[in-house]
């Protein structure tokens, strides 16, 4: 397969640490201990009102963010996912956050109100790409395909492929479309796109602190959003991916590929698909040594808004965010960023068919 060449967005690693081989080789590196993480303390303030629309209430409070080393765990894929520690001390005020990931029927709403269009929707211009092919200036996205056989997983390429026409209404590329699919999550959205929308629903994106306080649901250091097993009693917990990855899909959990929203439990705080199912944009700008920052500033990280400047040193030139929660492509064979700590990143004109988001809402005295 010739590769695009046209943009930042088509480029391979621009995809971030989960699109990637992203198994390097173990560096000496303490293992972080249990006794990392401290107790979660969640404000004691009620919710300041009715809830929102589909929204429920977080009431913030103080805990430890960040994910363990677990590559000595079956369970871990051999990504020692560095960028997720040390585990640090944080605090964040309470917010009002969607129950669910942005749905196709909410994001349509949006769309017939404002007439949007998603980056995806735009073919670039020479002006923007003047080096590219003018063949290869065409509106599409990137879909993720199935190899023929197994593959060794060291270039997304294999699996992942620039798509003319895919977006939102095609998430698959033109020949598909949403017929029935009004409660799946809504894909093939790049940051600025989110943004548009959560500022159209007088809502914002969360900062990664915000997302990860409320996916653990006021737990302390435990794998899982759910727990520290993956399929307590038996039971899949999220929509994540079985089978030989990137081959074949088994849906063992009841889902090949996307699935609707609110399909397993809620977390402790009524917020469904934490993991899996689609990666959520947050707001920060990424850098894999975040948090090290904030612990080297020591203290507890009040409402940390993420770094001033993005910074990936796999590809210094791109523009990254913070992608929180995984994906139902996410397996122990290749990327376990389904656990509730860990991150992802982004480059932010980069949509796919596995990435979506969830808005928050400060409530209205707090809103300043
Ligand atoms: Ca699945």
């Amino acid at each position: 397969m010739k590769l695009p060449s046209i943009s930042a967005r088509l480029s391979p690693l621009a995809f971030g640490a989960c699109w990637i081989a992203a198994v390097p080789a173990r560096a000496a590196e303490p293992a972080a201990t249990p006794s990392a993480y401290a107790a979660t303390i969640p404000n004691q303030n009620a919710a300041p009102g009715p809830a929102p629309d589909g929204m429920v209430w977080i009431p913030g409070g103080e805990f430890s963010m960040g994910s363990e080393d677990l590559t000595g765990c079956a369970c871990a894929g051999g990504d020692a996912m560095r960028d997720a520690r040390p585990i640090h001390r944080v605090y964040v005020d309470g917010f009002w956050m969607d129950r669910t990931e942005v749905t196709n029927a909410q994001w349509r709403q949006f769309v017939d109100a404002t007439h949007y269009r998603t980056i995806a929707e735009i073919a670039p211009t020479h002006e923007q790409f003047p080096t590219a092919p003018l063949e290869n200036l065409v509106a599409g996205s990137t879909v993720f395909t199935p190899t023929p056989g197994p593959v060794l997983l060291k270039d997304v390429f294999q699996w992942w492929r620039y798509q003319p026409g895919a977006n939102w209404q095609h998430p698959e590329g033109p020949e598909t479309n949403l017929t029935g699919r009004d409660t799946y999550p809504v894909v093939q959205i790049a940051y600025p796109d989110a943004v548009a929308y959560a500022a159209w629903a007088h809502k914002r994106l969360p900062t990664e602190a915000e997302w990860e306080f409320a996916a653990r649901g006021g737990r302390s250091g435990q794998t899982y959003a759910w727990g520290d097993e993956l399929n307590p009693g038996g039971k899949w917990m999220a929509n994540i991916y079985q089978g030989k990855f990137p081959v074949q899909d088994t849906g063992e959990d009841g889902f090949v590929g996307l699935a609707p929203v609110a399909q397993f439990p809620a977390n402790d705080y009524g917020l469904y698909d934490v993991a899996g199912n689609v990666w959520e944009w947050c707001s920060d700008w990424y850098r894999p040594d975040y948090f090290k920052q904030l612990a080297d500033a020591g203290g507890v990280a009040r409402n940390p808004q993420g770094p001033a400047t993005p910074f990936d040193p796999a590809e210094p030139s791109e523009k990254k965010r913070v992608h929180k929660g995984g994906s139902f492509l996410c397996t122990d064979q290749y990327c376990t960023r389904y656990m509730v700590g860990t991150r992802g990143k982004g480059e932010v004109t980069t949509a796919a068919n596995h990435l979506g988001f969830r808005c928050v809402q400060m409530p209205a005295q707090t809103n300043q």
